[in-house]
């Protein structure tokens, strides 16, 4: 057993996207790739000898292979001891509250969250910092300049560890830690929400959930707090083991990908309360019998209600959402008097906030909603939310939301996503937007008059850091909207999110179809953005 330094030249591609470096497998295979990235944030993070980090991943194909080498470089750089989740498993959510409960230094996720696993699948490496979440833009910046610049890397030669044991092993002066990566997740829970009500709700014969793990890495957790702990019957939790290729779902909890949960949840015995979660566990999908919530719906529902959830019965400080995300939850904020946060697209734009308190609950249009108790975004938290709210209320999902939307408002939300572009032609898009925005403010458009056209920019209220150039918005009088940006967090060319937000709050229109609803809106996207001439596409890949 020894230290290495083993020589090395820079990969010019580790610039990390809206949540750390993701790429195709086979790019992290190559020789040094996963070495280099690692050992670029071990160089940028400041003293890490004698510190504990955390580790673990979603399970999918090469999790364990580069657990072991990350572990051994740990031990060349000087880590002090190296927390593992067994079998190399462990959620985001899970590795946040890790982080923050044991005052750790940080944690390195092995995970390209709701993109596709397998062989010919995607990767990805995240780093988060002390607070639990994501690093901030200028840690990433520090790693990505310091990655072309690296030249060698510290390894320690050393048998694998054995991730399916519990207990402790030694890599030279460093301890190797295999924990349960459940029970502390599940520990925060109990502190939430309230057990013995929805253990009630879930035995009372009356009622019945379905959960779908995405064969990802929330099923042994959903396992053991809903099948175990709250007593719902074995098979509540469907595609609950973690695999390597996710059994070829594409594990992304949306109408479109969790097609098994969506057939069972429309179905004409339709349990009453159907759920999924990401690849990594940090995205909910949350449906009733035969309704879809939307996510911006779900952030505001849960806001409105949370005095009825114990850990948020003290009151919330304020609320917030990604820009993209629709304004339902402003009006819960206005109404309650408190403060709502804009933020550009990605979870760590959060992280401020609620390290300053300015937060409780936040959310994102892309199937992420957390609070102040981790620093992610938090899938299986927002299930329990619910599942505990509908405990109290004793109402359906469907009769939640529409009571919402009697009092608030409906917002009537879409997005279309254009999948696989060719980089130039989405980038000619998007700077043909750009171009046009002065020409757009006062213009009619159809029914709708511009009042804003504008690229997002966003100052950060605590750290005055400003983030440029995040999405086109052209807000129309009245609360309509259309949002456009390209994806930060796809492997393949381009993707160009199409974000349609319709305000409405005559009940007698509040019951269309959301896509006739934003019909008007559509055509307008497309006619702004020329999207046919430029992309070639008549419709879009997804729709959500
Ligand atoms: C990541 C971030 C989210 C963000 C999403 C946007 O999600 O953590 O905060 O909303 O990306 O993705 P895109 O840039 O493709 O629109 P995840 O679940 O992939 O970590």
């Amino acid at each position: 057993m020894s230290i290495q330094k083993v020589s090395t030249r820079p990969f010019k591609d580790q610039r990390p996207g809206t949540s750390g470096l993701r790429k195709k497998v086979t790019t992290f295979q190559q020789p040094y790739y996963l070495e280099n990235f690692v050992q670029s944030i071990f160089d940028v993070i400041g003293e890490i000898k004698g510190k504990t980090i955390v580790l673990g991943g979603d399970g999918r194909f090469y999790n364990r292979e580069a657990l072991q080498i990350i572990i051994k470089m740990a031990a060349a750089n000087g880590i002090g001891r190296t927390m593992v989740g067994l079998g190399g498993i462990l959620s985001t959510p899970a590795a946040s509250c890790v982080i923050r409960k044991h005052g750790l230094l940080g944690g390195i996720i092995l995970s390209a969250s709701h993109n596709p696993g397998g062989p010919k699948g995607d990767f990805g490496v995240k780093y988060n910092i002390e607070n639990g979440g994501p690093s901030p833009e200028h840690v990433t910046e520090c790693i990505y300049k310091r990655s072309l610049e690296i030249d060698t890397y510290r390894f320690f030669d050393a048998p694998d560890v054995d991730l399916d044991q519990l207990g402790e092993n030694r890599i030279g002066e460093m301890v190797v830690e295999v924990f349960d990566p459940v029970a502390d997740y599940l520990q925060l829970m109990e502190r939430l929400f309230d057990f013995d009500r929805m253990r009630g709700l879930l035995s009372s014969g009356e009622f019945n959930m379905v959960y779908d793990g995405m064969n990802a890495v929330t099923g042994p957790y959903a396992r053991a707090i809903f099948e175990r702990r709250l007593g719902a019957p074995p098979g509540t939790v469907i595609n609950g083991d973690p695999l390597l290729d996710f059994g070829g779902i594409h594990p992304d909890p949306n109408l479109k990908h969790a097609r098994e949960l969506v057939e069972i949840m429309r179905s004409e015995n339709s349990p009453d309360f159907g759920a999924a979660s990401d690849g990594d566990g940090d995205r909910n999908m949350i449906l009733g019998r035969r309704f879809f919530v939307t996510p911006s719906d779900s952030l505001a529902v849960l806001a409105a209600n949370a005095d009825l959830v114990p850990g948020y019965s003290g009151g919330l400080s304020g609320l917030a959402r990604s820009m993209p995300t629709s304004m339902a939850v402003d009006r819960v904020a206005e109404s309650m008097g408190i403060p709502c946060y804009e933020t550009p697209t990605g979870w760590k734009f959060f992280g401020n906030l609620l390290d300053a308190g300015k937060v409780t609950l936040c959310g994102e249009e892309s199937f992420g909603t957390g609070s102040d108790h981790i620093r992610e975004k938090d899938g299986l938290w927002a299930v329990l939310f619910w599942l505990n709210l509908l405990a109290v209320k004793g109402e359906s999902v469907e009769r939640i939301v529409q009571a919402h939307w009697r009092k608030f408002g409906r917002d009537f939300y879409s997005r279309h996503d254009y999948e696989g572009l060719e980089a130039d032609s989405a980038n000619g898009l998007m700077s043909h937007l750009r171009d046009s925005l002065p020409g757009l403010v006062e213009k009619r458009l159809g029914n709708y008059e511009v009042e804003i056209a504008d690229n997002f920019s966003y100052t950060d209220p605590i750290d005055g850091s400003l983030s440029t150039g995040q999405g086109i918005r052209i807000i129309f009088r009245g609360a309509s909207r259309i949002v456009f940006r390209l994806s930060g967090t796809g492997t393949e060319g381009a993707t160009l999110r199409v974000y349609l937000e319709r305000y409405e709050t005559d009940l007698e229109r509040q019951d269309q179809d959301t896509q006739e609803a934003l019909s008007d809106l559509i055509t307008i996207a497309n006619n702004i953005a020329q999207i046919r001439a430029r992309t070639g596409r008549e419709a879009p890949s997804v729709i959500t």
